[in-house]
């Protein structure tokens, strides 16, 4: 527990798809702080980067690919473990095995389109916000909310 920051990537599909909105709003509605967000083109060198840890495996170049293939949303959430808590309302990374409910549980299908990428803990969080977003891109404010949010 404790005040986190987490990594999180609207992928092509949820762009294309027209489901930023709806994402967003799951996210603001629970009440998790968003410090940064932006639209990014993603090169290959970035792409490569992010995936690193599955170089090597069969789907490391298609999902290279996949990500490049059309704009992403880029932001960095921060709460009480917000780590755990995105992944989820994210759901499982097949969304055939993902709850109803979830984000990939209900507008997924195959686990090469799940929509939505968070950090999956502290030190991938650490790296991808570093990856991501320069120091000058997060932004700290209060919400108006937060002390309604915790006991
Ligand atoms: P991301 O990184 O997209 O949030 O997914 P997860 O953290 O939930 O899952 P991951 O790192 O294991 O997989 C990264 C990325 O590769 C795609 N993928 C994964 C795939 O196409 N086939 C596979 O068999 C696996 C394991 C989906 C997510």
């Amino acid at each position: 527990m404790g005040v986190e920051r987490t990594f999180v990537m609207i992928k092509p599909d949820g762009v294309q798809r027209g489901l930023v909105g709806d994402i967003i709003t799951r996210f603001e509605r629970k009440g998790i702080k968003i410090i940064a967000m932006k639209m990014v083109s993603v090169s290959k060198e970035l792409a490569e980067k992010h995936y690193g840890i599955h170089k090597g495996k069969p789907f490391f170049a298609p999902t290279v690919k996949y990500i490049m293939s059309s704009p992403v949303v880029a932001m960095v959430l921060e709460g009480n473990n917000v780590i755990g808590m995105v992944r989820t309302m994210m759901g499982k990374t097949n969304p055939q095995d993902a709850r109803m409910g979830t984000i990939r549980g209900d507008f997924g299908q195959f686990i090469g389109r799940n929509i939505i990428h968070g950090s999956d803990g502290s030190d991938t969080a650490a790296f991808e916000i570093n990856l991501w977003f320069t120091a000058e891109e997060l932004t700290r404010y209060t919400r108006i909310d937060e002390k309604w949010l915790s006991e």
